[in-house]
């Protein structure tokens, strides 16, 4: 009893103390050029070298950032952004575990010494440790979410400078997604030394900078966060804004405008904060429900002038709308939104999951050739252009924490829990003002079932919802209706289902009895909208036989034909949606269930078409059209 008193107690502290910690840091505005803004790209070769040694811990010992990392010892070309595991063809670099050093050389204009200087890697996986000219910079832990410090302190301007980042991919316990090293101590069986890395979730634990490094200055006084809510009432939209800015107290003297699609303004302010309007809105919407809308963004643009005469714009895109949450549906705009989606992985060959924009752009063009209106961000949060494009594009997203495999012990704590806090806080930094993200997703099958999970997740879910009141918050539940002890605490229930393929492998005849009577006691139990955010059977493409087959392209294409029955009687009543798993194939670790990585992918791991793709593209289209025709019958 005491014991749960003190613990809570602490909770609460971590809970306050993060809750004041967030009107103090930084905001997390994406690079973005404008009149008073430069931004200078770093991506492309670095030069790469793995800490090999038994303790990994050579290059921090020898201090490898004190001088070119050329002059340590011998390194290789590697690209960033790219994960350093799949680029050449040694394998000890591919499962490497451990600190892995990058550097290369950059030039700081002589012109920007009366700037700000802000160095900002988009995203390094998992724990990263950066120095410029051999001065410690930054320290960042977490995988898939952006970091960024002021470098002027340790730039020579008009000079040749150089920047050192350490990568470090060991998961522990305590990460996000958790992990642990497991050190094989019998030496009959391996060499001195030999560990491994554990973890509990099924994607390859891909490593190095993942995602773009760039320079980018601002004036001294600047534009430090954005944030914007909005609604419509009639034809009239309402937005909420709130500028924050940076550097030395100084006087400022702000404008913001409403910019449409054209650039016309269509509002106007001069203060930090406050609430515009739009006549004549055109609501955000997701290209499902609308021909001629889809994915409108507005801009606001904002230009601080201070007393010191310095003067920044920033330009923000956002969309108005609004999502709520019935006992049985998710609303966007006040009209039923019925999710036909997949779920995804930042994934491709070679590069892992560095950052590639041809990849992105294949990505969308097969999401909207499938007919995909909604993805979420499974295993963790993806890239900022990625997420750009679910704007533009009008897709709705379920924007995921890097919260997988959170199953043991060890894992619910408080040093975890205050991790997760601390990750769900950038990732509505991030991502706050993205009209396509239309519920927060803190985990994917934590142990849900265990009663410390309660507590844990009834923390995580309160305060994302007070970060952003304005979505919806879950996590997606691999345990049962009647053990589920955190399902209670979000707005819409996620369930990942594998009827026909984990259980009773192969029969496909049981999948409408198990799923039927599955979704029925979840909302009986709960009385909350339903998702079933993943269903999924391995496709090797090219197999076939008929009768059809486990593995096969034939049983994928059946096995969904099951279950899309269920979802069509169910659709009707309380399931908001049904997400296959998976988009694409990707790689996982090395696994008597996985040739070559998991293959539940309706497309090839190239993006190619499996025969299922074509079932899931006549069904989701034909979702649409249904909703275009019915918004033309309601005169929409
Ligand atoms: C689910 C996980 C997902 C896996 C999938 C599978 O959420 O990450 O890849 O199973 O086994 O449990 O294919």
């Amino acid at each position: 009893m005491t014991g749960g008193v003190t613990c809570s107690v602490l909770l609460n502290t971590v809970l306050i103390f993060l809750l004041i910690f967030e009107s103090v840091t930084n905001g997390m505005l994406y690079p973005r050029e404008s009149e008073s803004r430069q931004i200078q790209e770093l991506d492309g070769m670095w030069n790469f070298r793995a800490d090999t040694s038994p303790s990994r811990n050579v290059g921090m010992a020898e201090k490898w950032f004190e001088k070119q990392l050329a002059k340590t010892g011998p390194v290789i070309p590697m690209p960033v952004p790219s994960s350093f595991n799949d680029i050449t063809t040694d394998r000890k670099l591919q499962h490497f575990v451990g600190w892995a050093w990058y550097d290369r050389e950059f030039y700081a204009a002589s012109d920007w010494e009366n700037k700000r200087v802000v160095l900002r890697i988009d995203s390094a996986h998992y724990n990263t440790i950066v120095w410029v000219n051999g001065q410690h910079v930054m320290h960042h832990e977490g995988g898939h979410l952006p970091f960024e410090e002021m470098v002027n302190p340790y730039l020579k301007f008009g000079q040749a400078n150089w920047v050192t980042v350490a990568v470090n991919n060991t998961l522990t316990p305590h990460t996000l997604p958790p992990g642990s090293i497991e050190y094989m101590t019998d030496k009959n069986k391996y060499p001195p030394g030999y560990f491994v890395q554990n973890f509990e979730f099924d994607f390859f634990n891909y490593a190095g900078i993942h995602r773009r490094v760039r320079l980018y200055t601002t004036p001294k006084v600047y534009i430090n966060d954005i944030t914007i809510t909005s609604r419509f009432e009639g034809s009239t939209g309402y937005v909420q804004y709130d500028v924050k800015f940076g550097g030395l107290g100084n006087k400022t003297y702000p404008f913001v405008e409403i910019l449409d699609r054209n650039g016309d303004t269509v509002a106007k302010g001069v203060s930090l904060s406050g609430t515009l309007h739009i006549p004549s809105v055109t609501p955000w919407w997701p290209y499902s429900m609308s021909k001629d809308s889809a994915g409108y963004l507005y801009t606001l643009k904002v230009t601080l002038k201070s007393e010191s005469g310095s003067h920044d714009v920033y330009r923000q895109q956002f969309g108005v709308r609004t999502i709520n949450v019935t006992d049985s549906q998710i609303l966007i705009n006040n009209k039923p939104f019925y999710c036909h989606g997949a779920a995804k992985h930042e994934d491709s060959d070679i590069r892992g999951k560095g950052l590639d924009f041809p990849l992105i752009a294949r990505d969308f063009a097969m999401l909207k050739w499938l007919g995909v209106n909604c993805f979420r961000t499974s295993h963790y949060p993806y890239a900022e252009e990625i997420m750009d494009q679910a704007d533009a594009q009008g897709i709705a997203v379920i924007d995921e924490s890097p919260g997988v495999g959170i199953r043991s012990n060890a894992n619910f704590g408080n040093k975890s829990l205050e991790h997760h806090l601390a990750v769900m806080k950038e990732l509505v930094g991030r991502d706050k003002n993205r009209p396509s993200v239309i519920l927060w997703s803190v985990a994917n099958e934590p142990a849900s079932n265990k009663p410390m999970a309660q507590h844990y997740f009834k923390t995580v879910i309160s305060y994302t919802k007070s970060l952003d009141p304005s979505r919806p918050v879950t996590f997606v539940s691999d345990a049962e209706y009647d053990n589920d002890v955190a399902a209670q605490y979000t707005d819409v229930l996620c369930i990942n289902r594998y009827y026909g393929w984990y259980q009773d492998t192969g029969h496909l005849e049981t999948i409408p009895y198990q799923l039927t009577y599955d979704l029925e006691q979840w909302y009986k139990t709960f009385k909350k909208p339903l998702i079933i955010t993943e269903y999924g059977a391995d496709t090797v493409p090219g197999l076939h036989t008929m009768p059809s087959y486990v593995f096969t392209e034939d049983y994928q294409v059946d096995f969904m034909r099951q279950y899309h029955a269920v979802f069509d009687v169910f659709r009707k009543k309380y399931l908001a949606g049904e997400m296959v798993w998976n988009f694409a194939d990707f790689m996982t670790v090395q696994n008597v269930k996985r040739v070559v990585g998991n293959k539940k992918g309706v497309l090839t791991r190239q993006r190619q078409p499996k025969a299922a793709a074509h079932v899931l593209r006549h069904r989701y289209w034909s979702l649409i059209n249904e909703t275009h025709s019915l918004n033309k019958s309601l005169g929409l």
